[in-house]
């Protein structure tokens, strides 16, 4: 499909794995690698073109692996290199891509050029990689600035010898110093190290961040924000992007260049605030939130739409509607909304993020017992924010048995529970108890993404809105489709067509016998 100038992510569905919790190959009760080589065919047999996995380096699990203590290794408890190599060869097999995650803003407490500059003096060689200060009031007791961190607290922790170090997240992820000019070549080498194994490319953890305001003063407003800031989207970091692109185009696997991408997870207030990310020679792609952020509601969404327009398309800002941070999305909107959400999701032009268990309708679990709590948000803040730990359960394969076949049960002894505790109930929602139903979750985007693939024009006409009744939010691409979707209480007719290629629910027929849309309920066309 890949023409010269239409690079293959341009147009993909990228699955998000977050490997922990996506399939368990030796029985101790925490995702691996080789647990999801097994569950390759899956995947193939899903549609995507490409999957994103979250970190799966060596890490004392603070932040699920966000916190990186060997960027250049695989944790033992997830496999080794030889398990990686292992996945890119038979996803490969399967035409299917792998992304790495890269967090590049900060590292674990674990990294051993962490560990040596605690153990270095206050002002030498070894803490100018990170961001060391002594602190402000008597006996510098007080931190440095002002700044907060993402998961509560302040951004700073004390050392024994009195100074500070920054960590925009958990006291266990120092931020690296990226004005010293070590930094720079060592990510450098990080990225040529996955390169080289044959990845597709890298997600670009907290994109945004990276670069502090030099003087480390006080932030204009000390409460969270993904405005500019002191710490936030400072300009030098347009420069490591345009570095990288030069490596990444300098790969030029498949016989194009710019077959390796760098999507970035840029949280924005605002379109002004992605596009200098984007520019001619910056990052490939920035992810677009606004399906994330926008309520379930006809005319939010179609704005939601509508201002990334302003600076890219959904090649160059895929689309996603949920991840490993937020909120299911059937929690969010309602199950029958979500149905609708994937076709939409699927129809718009672009690229397009499935997280790992969407394509079951998996709810957020909501209820899972403070101490087994993992995310760090939920001890930071005293468990007022309850953290992100309601989407990270793990996939339910079987109906029934333990851990509803996320671990291997064919090892000759019981495996360990999982990481992070399922629900009762949660085996209805499994990969066996959908396939053979065409009206589930999985049938549903399955169908989708065959029909994607084979429909001409959902890989490229642009996106024209029709204006349609109230609460309908409806756009043809030229030729020849068409997407509606009722997010209005009262059942309404479907746009002109000559057939109906897909619904996510049963369609409805109105007084004159003509097939309607009753609420939260979506559909494909041909016209
Ligand atoms: O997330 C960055 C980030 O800013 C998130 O904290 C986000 O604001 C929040 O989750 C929205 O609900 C990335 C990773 O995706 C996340 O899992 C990590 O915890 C974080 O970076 C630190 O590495």
């Amino acid at each position: 499909m890949a023409a010269d100038n239409n690079p293959w992510w341009a147009g993909a569905v990228v699955y998000q794995v977050y490997p922990r919790s996506y399939a368990d190959g030796d029985g101790d009760g925490v995702g691996d690698l080789p647990g999801l080589i097994g569950r390759v065919p899956y995947l193939a047999a899903l549609g995507v073109d490409a999957i994103w996995l979250t970190p799966f380096y060596p890490s004392p699990l603070n932040d699920g692996g966000y916190d990186v203590s060997d960027y250049m290794d695989v944790d033992p408890r997830l496999g080794t290199l030889g398990d990686f190599d292992r996945l890119i060869g038979v996803t490969r097999n399967h035409g299917i891509r792998v992304i790495v995650d890269l967090v590049p803003n900060h590292c674990s407490w674990d990294h051993p050029l962490f560990k040596k500059a605690l153990a270095a003096a206050p002002g030498s060689h070894e803490r100018e990689l990170f961001l060391f200060r002594d602190g402000r009031g008597p006996d510098g007791a007080e931190p440095p600035n002002n700044w907060p961190s993402q998961f509560g607290g302040p951004a700073w922790t004390r050392v024994p010898d009195g100074q500070w170090y920054l960590h925009l997240f958990d006291a266990s992820q120092p931020d690296w110093n990226w004005r010293d000019p070590r930094v720079a070549p060592m990510f450098e080498e990080i990225l040529r190290f996955w390169l080289d194994r044959g990845i597709g490319g890298f997600r670009v953890d907290v994109a945004h961040g990276l670069f502090k305001d030099a003087t480390l003063g006080d932030a204009a407003d000390a409460s969270l924000t993904n405005r500019p800031s002191a710490y936030y989207h400072r300009p030098e970091v347009y420069a490591v992007y345009r570095d990288w692109r030069l490596i990444l185009d300098s790969y030029p696997a498949d016989g194009f260049p710019g077959s390796r991408t760098a999507v970035g997870e840029v949280w924005a207030d605002s379109a002004e605030t992605i596009a200098p990310y984007l520019a001619p020679g910056g990052l490939p792609q920035v992810f677009n939130f606004e399906l994330v952020k926008s309520r379930w509601s006809a005319p939010e969404l179609r704005a939601a739409i509508d201002a990334t327009h302003a600076f890219a398309d959904g090649s160059r800002a895929p689309w996603v509607l949920g991840n490993h941070d937020v909120v299911r999305p059937v929690t969010r909107w309602g199950k029958d909304a979500a149905r609708a959400a994937a076709l939409l999701l699927l129809a718009l032009p672009g690229s397009a993020y499935i997280y790992q268990g969407e394509e079951l309708g998996l709810p957020e679990v909501e209820d899972i017992p403070a101490a087994a709590r993992r995310d760090p948000t939920f001890r930071r803040t005293g468990g007022k924010v309850v953290g992100r730990d309601g989407c990270r359960v793990p996939m339910p394969w079987l109906a029934g048995g333990a851990s509803f076949g996320f671990s291997r049960t064919d090892l000759g002894f019981t495996p360990a529970p999982p990481w992070l505790p399922q629900p009762p109930g949660w085996g209805a929602y499994s990969v066996a108890a959908q396939q053979g139903d065409p009206d589930s979750f999985l049938s549903l985007y399955r169908t989708a993404l065959r029909l994607r693939r084979d429909h001409p024009v959902l890989g490229a006409g642009a996106l024209r809105w029709l204006d349609g009744p109230e609460g309908v939010l409806a756009f043809v691409r030229e030729p020849g489709f068409a997407f509606a979707a009722n997010l209005a209480s009262e059942p309404r007719p479907l746009p002109p067509h000559t057939e109906v290629l897909l619904a996510s629910g049963p369609l409805v027929t109105d007084e004159a016998g003509a097939l309607a849309l009753p609420r939260d309920t979506a559909v494909w066309l041909a016209q």
